[in-house]
């Protein structure tokens, strides 16, 4: 039903997507703010809540907000827009940007299927995963993270997959509740997959992220998916880099705010249980 054969020359190139000069809604004088790992469900009311609390909040102080990826805990295909639960996401997205904030997705690996259509009901721009902008003293590599872990075989032959054309093409043209039951289903594998594997597997490879700041002129890298938040510092050929690893929002509401030049984490008052 879903077919194994996956090509590397069938990945979205980058340029499906808003490139990096096409960034505009960074303002000097104005914060970004960086979020990623929401897991947005019907299923928490109070993550959800605080997401309402963050849009009409810090996010209409800001200059831009930029989702990197996981939004929302699945996404099976932009005609499941009419749920009142990704209308309602997508109405405050829209009303932080007709306020003026520039709001900037990439999708993760949980909302994937994200594309066009939301970006339309959101007000949206969407970008490619490793997307290069230039703000304030720094340059910023954004990135949901996912294609950093290859020590984890299993997961990038599943994420090479998914990220196939002809894969999402005949999946989105299944009936919408056959697309949901097959998500649940894999939601469930990956939970059990990942009590079997080794912690340090679905961290990312250290090699893969030198040679990632290498081939990008040593900026800093900011991404999510890992769950694991942390500022990292490195020397790679003489060269100062960052990595600002996002926390998700399991226990809190979490944001990484950049004023140009200096990085602080926020966080909303209430715990999400
Ligand atoms: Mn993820």
């Amino acid at each position: 039903m879903f077919p194994k054969k996956t090509s590397l020359s069938n990945v979205p190139k980058l340029s499906e997507f808003t490139s990096a000069d096409q960034v505009t809604g960074v303002v000097p004088g104005l914060p970004a703010l960086f979020v990623a790992d929401l897991h947005l469900t019907d299923k928490r009311p109070q993550a959800a809540a605080a997401f309402f609390d963050f849009i009409v909040g810090p996010a209409k102080q800001a200059g831009s907000v930029f989702i990197l990826g996981d939004l929302f805990e699945y996404w099976a295909g932009d005609d499941d827009i009419e749920s009142a639960f990704n209308r309602d996401i997508c109405e405050a997205l829209n009303a932080t940007v007709a306020a003026g904030t520039a709001v900037y997705f990439m999708t993760g690996n949980r909302d994937l299927l994200a594309g066009e259509g939301f970006a339309r009901a959101s007000g949206v721009q969407l970008l490619a995963d490793m997307t290069s902008i230039r703000f304030g003293t720094r340059t910023l590599l954004l990135s949901h993270g996912d294609s950093l872990c290859t020590d984890d075989h299993d997961y990038q032959a599943f994420r090479l997959q998914v990220r196939n054309p002809e894969w999402q093409a005949e999946f989105l043209s299944k009936p919408l509740d056959v697309r949901r039951n097959f998500i649940n289903k894999a939601r469930e594998q990956s939970e059990i997959a990942k009590h079997e594997k080794r912690a340090e597997i679905m961290d990312v490879n250290a090699d893969a992220v030198a040679s990632l700041l290498r081939s990008h002129a040593y900026p800093t890298l900011i991404h999510g998916h890992t769950h694991r938040p942390a500022r990292h510092t490195y020397l790679i050929d003489g060269h100062r880099c960052e990595r600002h690893v996002l926390p998700d929002w399991r226990d809190q509401a979490v944001w990484l705010v950049f004023d140009g030049n200096e990085f602080t984490m926020c966080s909303g008052s209430e715990a999400l249980v």
